[in-house]
């Protein structure tokens, strides 16, 4: 113990130069209320994402056969339920929320990590033992918020160059960072308010270049101990952070709307039109980039329905049966979403065709797509059930294009779009999960 802090006292003396002296820091703007400000906005903006984060994970409908490649995945699926099917819209929503609040939230982020990154220099490395443990806490915590930032912001871009698969990694990413966002903000959060109540923002967002002064010396080491003079106010720093978050906003939030705003979403990677006439909407992935052979899609396709019976279906037996029209969206894991008006077969009556009773059952989707991740997937029986859920032949009065999915492809209300399986070539009804 002794000897300890004989090294600490000799590592006080002994900083090493640059970032390691407190003199190094000069802005004048750093203080326990600034960070604090920047804190109670991710406090709500991060709690709000990992909760629709969360969400998404049960839309997946992880249980089920082929729908999570996660490994070792137990335990955290302990809050799974059974994601309903109404209304249509919710994971539209809270999918497009945790895409466009995440993206929103990016300079905020940034502007909390620029004013808390003197401690991240902070010598001697550790007072004591409690103080490690914390210092290492924070490594996830900040190592796990850009981890998880980084991760989505690739996978929206379907920017993939990280040598690991997304989704688990944004799974484990997602837990990591939540345990020590817990432990964090049940740390700070007396702090934070302390802080919060030592300025008024309201005479903040008054106050100029000219009237801005330091925060008074804190005992958490962020006020410059010799501040240089200011060159922009506290003002000026939240326009300059509001209005990179307002602009990734609004470069982003048309992906999720139809009609003409929808090309307002510059940043938006699946921004641009596909497809003609009915057919013009968003392609995720076209048939030629999944290696779906034209050949395969003609007159000789047959759909393949596995249950108690066997059957096969061509395309005109399939429009010969009863057919059902909704207006029903598609949203993308990915955040961007549209609306349209399908029409197609109701799974429930594909089932009952196959000798299954629709309730009882559960659908395994396969596509002609010869691999890849989103060429199976399993449905729920809440799912098959419900009777606005389609294997869609025809979009807004026009038979599918190829690239949206035709002969058939699967549309489900509020199932995340990585479900509506495009290019459908068997349908297995199984019971259990
Ligand atoms: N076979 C197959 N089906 C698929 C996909 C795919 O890559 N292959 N992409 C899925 C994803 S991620 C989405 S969001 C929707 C998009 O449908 P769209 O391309 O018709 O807009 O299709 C889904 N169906
Ligand atoms: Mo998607």
């Amino acid at each position: 113990m002794r000897l300890g802090r004989r090294v600490n006292a000799w590592l006080e003396e002994h900083p090493p130069p640059g970032p390691f002296r407190p003199e190094f820091w000069r802005s004048p703007l750093r203080g326990p209320w600034l960070t604090s400000v920047f804190g109670l906005v991710l406090l709500f903006g991060i709690t709000a994402v990992t909760i629709t984060g969360l969400v998404s994970y049960a839309a997946y409908d992880p249980r089920l056969p082929v729908n999570d490649p996660t490994p070792e995945k137990g335990l955290l699926g302990f809050y799974l339920f059974d994601w309903p099917t109404r209304p249509p819209w919710l994971y539209r929503l809270t999918q497009g929320m945790h895409v466009l609040l995440g993206l929103t939230l990016v300079p905020v982020l940034l502007a909390k990590l620029w004013s808390v990154i003197p401690k991240l220099f902070a010598w001697p490395p550790a007072r004591s033992p409690a103080q490690a443990v914390e210092r290492a806490s924070l490594l996830l915590l900040v190592g796990g918020a850009v981890f998880e930032f980084v991760t989505g912001i690739l996978d929206i871009q379907l920017f993939y160059v990280f040598p690991f698969s997304f989704y688990p990694a944004h799974l484990y990413g997602a837990w990591i960072f939540l345990a020590a966002f817990v432990v964090h903000v049940a740390f700070k959060l007396p702090r934070m308010i302390r802080a919060l109540r030592s300025r008024s923002i309201r005479r903040e967002l008054r106050t100029g270049l000219a009237g801005t002064r330091p925060e008074p010396p804190d005992p958490y080491s962020l006020v410059a101990v010799h501040p240089a003079a200011p060159t922009v106010s506290r003002r000026g720093l939240f326009g300059f952070v509001g209005g990179a978050s307002l602009t990734l906003f609004g470069l982003s939030a048309g992906q999720c709307v139809d009609g003409p705003l929808r090309r307002t979403a510059l940043l938006a990677p699946h921004g641009r039109d596909y497809g003609t006439g009915p057919n013009d909407f968003q392609v995720n992935k076209t048939a030629a980039a999944m290696r779906i052979n034209p050949a395969r899609t003609g007159p000789d396709w047959r759909l393949q329905l596995v249950g108690p019976r066997r059957v096969r279906l061509s395309r005109t037996d399939l429009l010969a049966m009863a057919l059902h029209t909704y207006s029903l969206p598609i949203a993308c894991v990915e955040g961007w979403s549209t609306q349209q008006t399908w029409t197609g077969v109701r799974l429930a009556d594909l089932a009952r065709l196959a000798g299954a009773t629709p309730g009882e059952v559960y659908a395994f989707v396969e596509s002609l797509q010869p691999r890849g991740a989103f060429s199976k997937a399993s449905l729920s029986a809440r799912e098959v059930a419900d009777p606005r859920s389609l294997l869609a032949l025809r979009v807004n009065g026009a038979d599918l294009s190829l690239d949206h999915g035709f002969p058939a492809r699967i549309i489900v209300p509020n199932a995340p779009g990585v479900h509506n399986t495009k290019w459908v070539r068997r349908l297995s009804f199984r019971t259990g999960s």
